[in-house]
């Protein structure tokens, strides 16, 4: 197991029943990191440090959802809307229903907050930081520097998405970030989106533990 520094949070993305297999966005063998997510947030909770969850939190007809938009098929691309996209979705994640459900096997009994997001209609949000706009923020950022929090540990699904978008975030909001790879599974839509997200992190000076 990785040694723990200081003044770190660890943030746990999106472990939801839709993101699961057998789920309406499930990502491939994202089952598979549930264990090894219990076991650090649990070192990260007997440390004295924080845990945080997300909770991709969407309306009805959420302008995300491919079901939205007439003639559009999830997977398929939309462009030139603000907030939205490109991919659009299969419904997934909507308000209240057992899809939306933190997988009842990872233990939010460690975590200090959940974080919601995605909930308004017309905008997505694949940050755990800001919105799709890039500017509204979730309150995460001053939540953790209210907590003296410098170093921000990701993990969760989807790796090329929430993961990455909330690694990228972090790291302008002056965090140094550590992308915990092996805890972490992608969508891969379109073709090479994990290897681009990864390279763009490395780019970013993020530090990605194998
Ligand atoms: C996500 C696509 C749509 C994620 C959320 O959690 O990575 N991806 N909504
Ligand atoms: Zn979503």
């Amino acid at each position: 197991m990785i040694e723990i520094k200081k003044k770190s949070v660890l943030i746990v993305i999106d472990m939801q029943n839709d993101f699961l297999p057998g789920g309406a966005l499930a990502v491939e063998n994202g089952d598979q990191i549930i264990d090894g997510i219990n076991k650090i947030a649990e070192k990260f909770f007997n440390e004295g440090n924080p845990v945080v969850f997300t909770q991709d939190w969407h309306p009805k007809n959420h302008a995300s959802f491919a079901s939205s938009h007439e003639g559009k098929n999830p997977g398929d691309t939309i462009k030139g809307i603000y907030g939205i996209g490109p991919v659009l979705w299969p419904d997934h994640c909507v308000q209240n229903t057992s899809g939306a459900a933190i997988n009842e096997r990872v233990q939010t009994k460690y975590g200090i907050a959940i974080v919601r997001k995605g909930y308004r209609q017309n905008i997505d949000s694949y940050s755990a930081f800001f919105e799709n706009d890039h500017q509204t923020p979730t309150g995460l950022s001053n939540f953790l520097k209210g907590l003296g929090v410098k170093i921000v540990y990701i993990c969760g699904l989807a790796l090329d998405y929430c993961c990455y978008f909330s690694a990228i975030d972090a790291k302008s909001e002056g965090f140094e970030v550590i992308f915990l790879k092996n805890l972490t599974k992608g969508i891969d839509i379109p073709e090479n989106n994990i290897q681009k997200a990864l390279e763009s992190m490395k780019n970013a000076e993020i530090v990605i533990i194998e």
